[in-house]
Order: C-alpha cells, then structure tokens, then sequence
C-alpha cells in the first residue's frame, strides 16, 4: 500500500468556555510541540499551519437561563466557522486543534457551509446533545450537536451571538462511537431522532472492525458525502489519555482509536477533523499529559494515510548496488 498526497490545512482554537476547566485552550500548542506537523510532513502530508485564532474578549456573559458563556462562545465559533470556510475554499482536508468540544459548532459549520450536505461521526464518551433547555450543567460543550441538527431547530431558543448559527446536519447523516455517559434527556433525543449508535456496549460486541464497516454502509448507504470526524479524546479510555476535561473509565483502546481513524482514511471522504478536548493541566503528571497530547497525534496522523503495516512513498526506488 503506497500513500496518497493529501493536504492538512491546520486551525488552532485555543478556546475553553465551552466548560469550566482552565487548560483546555492549551491543547492546539501542545499538540503542536508533540510534532504534529512534522510527523504529517514525513509521512508525505502536505500541511499549512493557519496559526491560532484569537477570540473577542467578552467581558460581560452572564449566563442566559441555564447556559454558561453564550457569547463567548457564540463569537468564537463564529470565527472558527469562517476559518474552516477559508481551510476548506483552499482544498485542504480541515484539522481543528481544540479547545472544548463547543467548537464543534464553528467547525462543523463551516465545513457544510463549505462543502454542502456532511456526514458526522462523532467518536466521544458523550453525546453532547443536550439542548439549552436539557443541559443539566450549562457547559455548551455538553450541547453542540443540538446546535447543528435540524431535527432540534425548535428546541433551541435564541441565545445572543448564536443567530448565525443556522442548522446543517440531518440526524441519518451522523453517527455516534465510544458512548458511555448519556444524559437521560440526551437518550430520549438520540431515540427520538433515530440517531445510529455505536456505544462501548455495541464496541464490545461488535469489535471495532465491524462497527467501522456498519458505520460506512450506514453514512453511504443513500450518497456517499464528505465526512467530518469529530474526535473527543475522552472517547479513549482515561488510562491512556487521562488529561482531558470529563473522563471516564471504560472507553476505547488506542488500537480502537487508531483504527476508526484508519478506517476513515481510507474511505477517502474524510474533509474535516477536529481533536479537542486535549488539556495538559488535567494529567497528574508528565507522563500522563505525553500520553494524552501523543495519542492525540497518532490518532491525526491516522487520518492522513499513517498505516500500522507501515508506509512508502509512490516514487520510492529500492537502491541498485
Ligand atoms: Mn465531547
């Protein structure tokens, strides 16, 4: 198996209002250091690096009912949006470095608003499917995907700074892997909707190879569009990727991990990625915060071509004596 080129086109959003741990906007800077576009490089990844977003500081966001952080949220993943609009208009696959999963709003976003019509797999120990109105915290990393299906549009009240939002994924066109800890409301919303689910349960007894074949049958069963992966690397089990915001045992391996990315890869349909959720301050120690930010990396680099079995490139020639 030879590699194919393909491009990376690379955002930084050093974001974390979504939740209410410090460190999280840490992640795209430690991703980075970890090699990440080194490694992409040497695997024959052509990559441009856009750098970090900033964000508006908003000074005053009192909580609007339940939910924490509206506008700054809403402003962030505003920006983000026409960041992966720009990523994607420059024919590079869209890797989001998290922040907090709430940014999955901007990106998957502006990848629809870039591409048209998706499909959505997100690989998470939670649904993040709480509305506003469901959402037993107010974290709006708990509620993204209300955000974006239009089966919910009128579920969701208006929030300031989230009237750009406008709803652009269809519950056939997402799939869910690695659930372990779902709200009752979410629950309700998944069966409600029919949302196809692969949870730690259906992992176990399908394995993973199984559930990636379903998955594909099941997103290209009608038409066959670009994909957007949304990666919560609390899908894997805290043992390995301890460092992130809400753990919980139970989840993935590294090889299950890895293998979804493979598998995704070579469909050749993956457009969009986002890794979020990666934050250094929540690893007791180095080792556990190296073990979270690599496990991170390889997964990314499974989405760029990077085979287990090994790689070379198409124009290798094997030296003559
Ligand atoms: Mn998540």
């Amino acid at each position: 198996m030879t590699s194919r080129p393909r491009s990376a086109g690379i955002i930084g959003a050093p974001f974390s209002r979504g939740q209410p741990r410090v460190g999280v906007d840490r992640g795209p800077d430690v991703i980075r250091a970890a090699g990440l576009v080194h490694r992409l490089h040497e695997q024959g990844c052509a990559v441009k690096d856009y750098g970090n977003l900033t964000f508006e500081e908003v000074v005053v966001d009192e909580p609007v009912g339940a939910v924490k952080c509206v506008r700054a949220v809403g402003s962030a993943n505003q920006r983000l949006s026409e960041a992966v609009q720009n990523v994607k208009r420059d024919g590079h696959t869209s890797v989001l470095l998290g922040g907090d999963h709430s940014l999955a709003i901007g990106s998957i976003h502006g990848h629809s608003a870039a591409v048209g019509d998706l499909s959505v797999v997100w690989v998470d120990a939670h649904a993040d499917i709480n509305t506003p109105l469901t959402s037993p915290t107010g974290n709006i990393h708990g509620q993204p995907m209300s955000y974006l299906l239009h089966e919910l549009q009128s579920k969701i009240p208006v929030l300031p700074n989230f009237t750009w939002i406008k709803p652009c994924v269809s519950a056939k066109d997402l799939v869910y892997i690695g659930l372990r800890d779902v709200d009752p409301e979410e629950h309700y919303i998944l069966k409600l909707l029919g949302v196809k689910v692969f949870s730690m349960s259906a992992v176990d007894q399908l394995g993973v190879a199984r559930v990636m074949e379903e998955t594909c049958d099941y997103l290209s069963a009608r038409v066959k569009k670009p994909i957007h992966l949304s990666f919560d690397i609390d899908a894997i089990d805290p043992s390995i990727t301890p460092a992130t915001g809400t753990p919980v045992v139970g989840g993935l391996t590294y090889r299950e991990g890895v293998y979804i990315t493979e598998h995704l890869c070579q469909t050749g349909l993956l457009s969009a990625v986002d890794m979020v959720e990666v934050n250094p301050l929540r690893g007791q120690t180095e080792q556990e915060v190296q073990s979270t930010v690599h496990t991170a990396v390889d997964l990314l680099l499974g989405c760029f071509g990077r085979r287990r079995e090994g790689n070379h490139s198409s124009d290798y020639i094997l030296p003559e004596p």
